[in-house]
């Protein structure tokens, strides 16, 4: 039975590589990246197809291959579009990075193939689509014109860590865009917790901070102020940094926007009264302006 397993688990390669990627940026690296990569391989990577995602880029941060004339052993090849039908944008083997590729549609195939032996490092590649938008605006004696390229960061794996080791109420977000709300939600939430929750994306971006639903233990009667049951939010990492609000009761409440790539919730529940909780969803943003905004145009 034994000896079956061994067969069955060399009989299964044991790297998987490619699929159909669909997140406006992202990494992709060869199989088993960055020890060599496997003899007789071929992934094929399928980028792109999100609605409103823009052409892609393609950068290769590391790339070794075997080498040799007209890349005919080991390669990798990129496609203007969805499959190999579409124009090829370049082929690529030895150790010589790519250069920064972008497509002129919203797809880009990458093919990696690899022949019977010679191995390398292999290559680490990221991908982004870049979202334009530009504006006018007249102010009376001047036309203004600006533009702004939406960059999105890399996709990165959503680490829903437990970084206090304290409360299964501590989460850590890194990705883009995401979603929380309180324990038990939309039932009543426990009393007596500290929740909280990090949002941390690179630096650069700004968070904005949407209130889907709130009820929690409302006002004090004596003070006027949130002294049972609040939701705080604060700019950067830690409660130190600066306020940026402080909620209790059911309100409707306005997006936030950080100032800086850190944002910290925190809810505070005291001993007695609960209520629904709440239910929030964030997006990180970078915005760079690449022309100065300049006038005027006419
Ligand atoms: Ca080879
Ligand atoms: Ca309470």
């Amino acid at each position: 039975m034994s000896q079956y397993k061994d067969f069955i688990r060399k009989s299964i390669p044991t790297y998987a590589c490619g699929g159909q990627l669909t997140g406006l940026s992202g990494e992709i690296t060869s199989p088993r990246y960055p020890e060599s990569y496997p003899n007789d391989a071929e992934c094929r990577w399928s980028i792109g197809g999100a609605s409103g995602g823009g052409p892609l880029t393609l950068v290769f941060a590391d790339f070794q291959m075997e080498g040799g004339q007209g890349c005919g052993f080991d390669y990798v090849a990129l496609f203007d579009g969805p499959t190999v039908t579409a124009p090829r944008l370049g082929r690529y083997c030895g150790s010589a990075r790519p250069p920064r590729t972008v497509s002129s549609t919203p797809h880009l195939l990458i093919i990696f193939k690899s022949d019977f032996n010679i191995g390398g490092r292999g290559f680490k590649a990221h991908f982004y689509s870049g979202v334009w938008v530009s504006w006018w605006w007249d102010s009376g004696d001047r036309l203004w014109f600006g533009v702004v390229i939406l960059c999105l960061p890399q996709q990165q794996e959503m680490i829903r860590g437990d970084p206090f080791g304290e409360s299964e109420c501590q989460e850590v977000f890194t990705t883009i865009k995401g979603n929380f709300s309180s324990p038990q939600y939309p039932n009543f939430y426990p009393n007596n917790l500290k929740c909280q929750w990090s949002i941390h994306l690179p630096s650069g971006y700004r968070i904005k901070v949407f209130f889907l639903d709130m009820e929690l233990e409302g006002r004090s009667s004596l003070t006027g102020g949130c002294d049972y049951d609040h939701l705080s939010a604060f700019d950067g990492g830690t409660e130190d940094g600066s306020l940026l609000g402080r909620w209790c009761g059911r309100e409707s409440l306005a997006p936030v926007t950080s100032r800086s790539n850190r944002l910290l919730l925190v809810l505070h529940t005291d001993r007695n009264t609960a209520k629904r909780g709440f239910s929030i969803s964030y997006v990180g943003a970078s915005y760079s302006c690449l022309c100065h905004c300049h006038a005027p145009v006419v």
